[in-house]
């Protein structure tokens, strides 16, 4: 693409309110017609509600429109809410989903570009383009991941190396002799990456890589500084999801006060997750996304399960669509422990103020007759973990200090042998529940 071209995509992130809201409006009265029309199991649940695709007046109307969620997916897999031909579908993507059957998003060929006008956007905010070259090591296949930053950096003119995800010593050897200068992944990986790349000697700081564009997975603020000081890069947030078209739906930018959504093609709304009442921005509740520029499968009032925050005001970098918190956890990641309510974040933040914690863990919850207990294995550095036992003891009650003053619960603290915790490729997997089993 043009040098212009690319400028004027970037710009869309600026334009004013008054003309993004127009094209938002625009495109949701255009979608819910196409909906209407085309997506059976909308059209019924307009009709309930005593609605049909002229409903539509002015933004806020969109509060008047049915949900969707996964279990609609589910309940009409694979095609039941294909809403173009099949022979318009050029691009089928899957998702095993962490919670149960897979489901399956279609993509009309303008819905690939869409997509990919939305990568190539977030990686535009972090200033990643053409001259650089990106290791794409998340998982290529039916995941999101991997085709949706392959195509927003291959659009840019950005070199691409679609590595895929697994094979360590060869991504660190290439990303070495490659001069690679931009990574993504999940950021549970890029921890692997780091941790091997010294293992086999290898000086993080004297390579070319300056960038990693990390999501597909929660992760705290204090995972980001330790990645960036440990490899000496910037770490970006990329969010994202399978139903709304994969990667590319919000992105971090250089202000760090939220993930901007590309609102011209992702409408975002944050709804109270018990009665499905819309929230004013800057109150925390569920993400609901309204895909506005997606044929294939148009999804409407997307509830997502991810708690976010839609936040007030503008950002310091002069973009003008919104952002969302960054999102620290999903609504089935909750643990409810003696009636208290948990996240693994919660206890990653603890872990990782401690100096010598390092960032991989593995929390199991058990039940001993009525009493849930939490026991969280903890990594310490190779140095902490050969030190006395009394020193040890020292640190385990500090890491058991730092989770209680969080989540208000003593928790069994476990310190384990460096490198003896699986590693993840892709999505880490932090919890295992065991208490029904
Ligand atoms: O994970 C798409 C993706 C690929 C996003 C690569 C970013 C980078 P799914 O497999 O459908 O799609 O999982 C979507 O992952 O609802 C969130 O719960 C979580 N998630 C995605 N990005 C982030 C992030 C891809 N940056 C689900 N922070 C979403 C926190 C994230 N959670």
């Amino acid at each position: 693409m043009e040098r212009s071209a690319l400028q004027a995509l970037a710009q869309k992130d600026f334009m004013s309110r008054d003309e993004l809201e127009s094209i938002q409006l625009k495109r949701l009265k255009n979608i819910v017609s196409h909906a209407y029309k085309n997506q059976a199991l909308f059209r019924s649940r307009m009709q309930e509600k005593g609605l049909d695709d002229t409903c539509i007046k002015e933004l806020k109307d969109i509060q008047k429109l049915p949900f969707f969620k996964k279990v609609d997916l589910r309940d009409t897999y694979p095609f039941g809410l294909l809403s173009v031909p099949m022979e318009d579908i050029i691009r089928l993507q899957a998702s095993s989903g962490t919670t149960g059957s897979p489901i399956v998003i279609a993509y009309t060929k303008e819905d690939v570009a869409c997509w990919q006008e939305a990568t190539m956007r977030a990686l535009m905010i972090a200033g990643i383009g053409s001259g650089d070259i990106l290791q794409n090591a998340y998982g290529y296949g039916l995941f999101t991941g991997g085709m949706g930053l392959h195509y927003g950096a291959e659009g840019l003119g950005v070199t691409v190396l679609p590595i895929s995800s697994g094979n360590t010593e060869r991504q660190i050897k290439l990303m070495s002799d490659f001069g690679v200068t931009a990574i993504s992944c999940t950021p549970s990986y890029f921890l692997h990456i780091i941790e091997k790349a010294k293992q086999l000697g290898y000086d993080f700081k004297k390579m070319k890589l300056r960038h990693g564009i990390f999501g597909a997975e929660p992760w705290t603020n204090e995972m980001r500084q330790r990645i960036e000081q440990e490899a000496g890069i910037k770490a970006w947030d990329i969010y994202g999801l399978t139903e709304i078209s994969g990667p590319g739906v919000a992105m971090d930018c250089p202000a760090r006060t939220g993930l901007h959504m590309f609102e011209d093609l992702f409408y975002p709304e944050v709804i109270d997750p018990e009665t499905g009442e819309a929230l004013p921005d800057g109150t925390e509740g569920e993400l609901v996304i309204t895909t506005l520029n997606k044929f294939g499968m148009p999804m409407i009032r997307y509830r997502t399960r991810d708690i976010s925050v839609i936040v007030k005001g503008t950002c310091e970098c002069g973009r003008t669509i919104r952002r969302i918190k960054r999102i620290d956890h999903r609504n089935d990641d909750m643990l409810i422990i003696r009636g208290v309510n948990v996240f693994p974040s919660q206890i990653e933040a603890a872990l990782l103020t401690i100096p010598g914690v390092q960032p991989h863990y593995h929390i199991i919850v058990r039940r001993h007759g009525d009493l849930d207990t939490l026991e969280v294995q903890v990594e310490l550095s190779a140095e902490l973990f050969g030190d006395t036992i009394r020193s040890i003891e020292v640190i385990q009650k500090k890491i058991g200090n730092a989770i209680k003053s969080i989540i208000g619960l003593a928790v069994t603290v476990t310190p384990v042998e460096p490198g003896s915790l699986e590693r993840s490729m892709g999505k880490a997997k932090r919890v295992t529940d065991l208490r029904n089993s």
